[in-house]
């Protein structure tokens, strides 16, 4: 992307959208739309229509779409569904009406099949069932991704997609019931030391593995991928570590200092056994993501006070 190309980042006041506004303005990028108030609203065909055709954007972001934790995929499967293949359905077809040079849609890991081999391969896609919590939201992320593929087929529009790892960070969705696992075990541990509380309930048995990676890292292999890959198939952006949800429990326990007990409650669901991304393909371009996991907890933590 040539530093004064017009880029639109569908999603800007998404934690990952804003991260990847961020990143461009930090990168010198000095003609991005997007920014919060000035997005059209995206499940409206004819209003995402006009604003392509009145901004002409050159390259496009697409990191729009409701999104949440386990427990809001399993409360809001219809709506969470319905959010993501109304903006994809918009978005992609006004893109290439309106000339957009190159597109990055951004799926989501949950699209794997839920006994994927890992760490997961894009040729593991659709190669088995989905975690039922997540089923609905999934189907609408592999969608999005399809539509770019299909786009790229019949027309030979440059319209890639993404597949991140979990991804968080300090301005995330910090609310206890539908948000992911890091902004809510931050959110309850440090409710539960202001009121020296004796123990935390962590959701299901703690086995299950998760790969994570810092909202800000994920926006700049978002950037990295768009100014360096262009094959239709889409590509993982990971950080290459996971961790198990035990672990992970016992960290932000340290970091939000936190003294009491942690107790697992099984009845809870566990979701994916384990989700790990392989993104070699991308490491061997010569991204890799640079933030220490311990101090994007604490970043992650410090933004949790500042609300
Ligand atoms: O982050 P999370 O909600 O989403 O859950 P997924 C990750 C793991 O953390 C699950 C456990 O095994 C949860 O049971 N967990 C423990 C908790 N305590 C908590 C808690 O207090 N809150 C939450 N939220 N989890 C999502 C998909 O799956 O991954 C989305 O549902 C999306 O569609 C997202 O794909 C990236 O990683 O299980």
């Amino acid at each position: 992307m040539e530093k004064n190309a017009k880029i639109y980042v569908a999603g800007g006041q998404t934690l990952l959208g804003a991260a990847i506004l961020r990143q461009l303005t930090q990168q010198g990028y000095e003609n991005v739309i997007g920014f919060l108030g000035t997005e059209p609203e995206l499940t409206n065909a004819t209003v995402v229509d006009r604003f392509f055709d009145r901004e002409r954007p050159e390259y496009v972001f697409v990191a729009a779409g409701k999104s949440g934790g386990i427990r809001a995929n399993q409360k809001y499967p219809a709506e969470l569904m319905l959010d993501n293949l109304l903006i994809e359905c918009n978005i992609i077809p006004s893109a290439h009406r309106y000339g957009v040079k190159k597109l990055l849609y951004l799926g989501s890991s949950c699209s794997y099949p839920k006994h994927c081999s890992q760490p997961m391969q894009v040729e593991s896609l659709l190669t088995g069932v989905l975690e039922t919590t997540n089923e609905a939201y999934a189907i609408a992320k592999i969608a999005g991704m399809k539509l770019c593929q299909a786009y790229h087929q019949q027309y030979g529009s440059k319209f890639i997609s993404g597949i991140p790892a979990n991804y968080f960070g300090p301005e995330d969705d910090f609310s206890l019931e539908d948000s992911h696992v890091i902004p809510a075990l931050i959110n309850k541990m440090h409710e539960a030391k202001v009121t020296e509380s004796e123990l935390v309930e962590i959701w299901g048995t703690g086995k299950p593995r998760r790969e994570f990676l810092f909202a800000d890292d994920l926006a700049d292999g978002c950037i990295f991928v768009m100014n360096n890959y262009d094959q239709p198939e889409p590509i993982n952006i990971g950080g290459g570590l996971d961790i198990s949800i035990k672990e992970l429990a016992v960290l932000i326990k340290e970091i939000v200092g936190y003294s009491g007990e942690l107790r697992f409650d099984p009845t809870k669901p566990d979701g994916m056994p384990l989700k790990a991304l392989d993104s070699e393909q991308l490491i061997s371009m010569g991204w890799q993501s640079k933030t220490p996991f311990r101090q994007a907890l604490f970043m992650t933590y410090q933004g949790f006070l500042q609300k």
